[in-house]
């Protein structure tokens, strides 16, 4: 496949090769950056998995051999990166990675992006980009680059690209769940992994810190536009009060759209250090990954984001009138 052949043409120019991916990492991130070099290794290739962003607890199994380097400021301006190349995952914005990226890039040579979310065609180098739109998760592509080298999935890979597929799929129901995903996840299986393990990691593990905060913001749930638009805020205050971590309100976004009247799902999140973040969630294939664009986001046909610029009075209305326009 060309699209890969051009990934390891690339890679060959370097060195040393930088793994990263984005800011606030999920089980997506953090399972193709570990996928990710487990393969670069076997292939002899000097990789090392760099980030700032600390891995929530509950996806620490992932890391098996503890791989996944949480560097401080000091110890990444020590390295030499004086031929190195930065593979990033799971974004296809390298400044959406966080502190890193500031750290590292008056020192890299290239960049090459391996994503799934939605891009804007005419700004983006095909040759130094694996981009899969269709792709339930970045995983997907990892495992289909493991098979284009033909090497071995063994236990630690196969997990970690298991537990990717399973949260960007949302346990297999999102729109971009194919039969391809759920084979890969059969074969996966078959190497090992145990399903109901990687659920409960995944989905069962929170604090009651994090069950209190979910209660007080579901609580707080605002109606719009005929109660199709469900709309939630997660303030620092609150995480604050709770004693809660921000990727806590992970699942929060989802639970309005199991009711029937809901179309449109938004969320407002601050983190600790006052970042503030709108996703937005849509069933029935209602495309918002436009609205998140208009901002400077991205995502999905059904599930987009972006960083807030102004406040969350502002924002919010704004958003708001959006949605009401695209459902008429
Ligand atoms: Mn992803």
């Amino acid at each position: 496949m060309k699209k890969y052949k051009k990934f390891f043409m690339f890679l060959d120019n370097f060195s040393k090769i930088i793994i990263t991916s984005h800011e606030n990492p999920d089980a997506d991130a953090i399972s193709s950056e570990y996928a990710l070099y487990l393969l670069l290794k076997k292939l002899g290739y000097n990789a090392a998995i760099m980030t700032c962003e600390e891995i929530p607890e509950k996806y620490s199994f992932i890391n098996i051999g503890n791989y996944i380097n949480v560097y401080s400021r000091e110890n990444i301006i020590n390295e030499d990166l004086s031929d190195a190349a930065l593979v990033v995952l799971d974004t296809n914005t390298p400044t959406n990675t966080g502190y890193i990226y500031n750290l590292i890039k008056d020192f890299i040579k290239d960049i090459f992006i391996i994503d799934h979310h939605e891009i804007d065609e005419n700004i983006f180098n095909k040759e130094k980009s694996i981009i899969d739109e269709n792709s339930s998760s970045t995983c997907e592509i990892l495992y289909n680059i493991f098979k284009y080298c033909h090497v071995d999935i063994d236990f630690p890979a196969a997990q970690a690209i298991y537990a990717g597929i399973l949260y960007d799929t949302g346990s297999f129901i999102y729109p971009k769940t194919s039969s391809k995903t759920l084979e890969i996840a059969s074969i996966l299986v078959n190497k090992g992994v145990i399903p109901n393990n990687i659920y409960s990691n995944l989905y069962e593990m929170n604090s009651l810190s994090s069950l209190r905060l979910q209660s007080k913001v579901f609580s707080e749930i605002e109606f719009y536009h005929y109660n199709k638009i469900a709309l939630q805020v997660m303030l620092k205050t609150t995480l604050e009060y709770f004693k809660a971590n921000y990727e806590d309100g992970d699942n929060i976004i989802n639970l309005p759209l199991k009711c029937k009247d809901i179309l449109v799902s938004v969320f407002f999140k601050e983190n600790y250090n006052g970042i503030l973040r709108c996703s937005i969630r849509s069933k029935n294939n209602i495309d918002v990954v436009g609205i998140a664009k208009k901002y400077g986001g991205g995502g999905h046909t059904t599930a987009a984001g972006f960083k807030c610029t102004e406040s969350l009075e502002i924002v919010k209305e704004k958003v708001i009138k959006e949605i009401i326009q695209l459902l008429g």
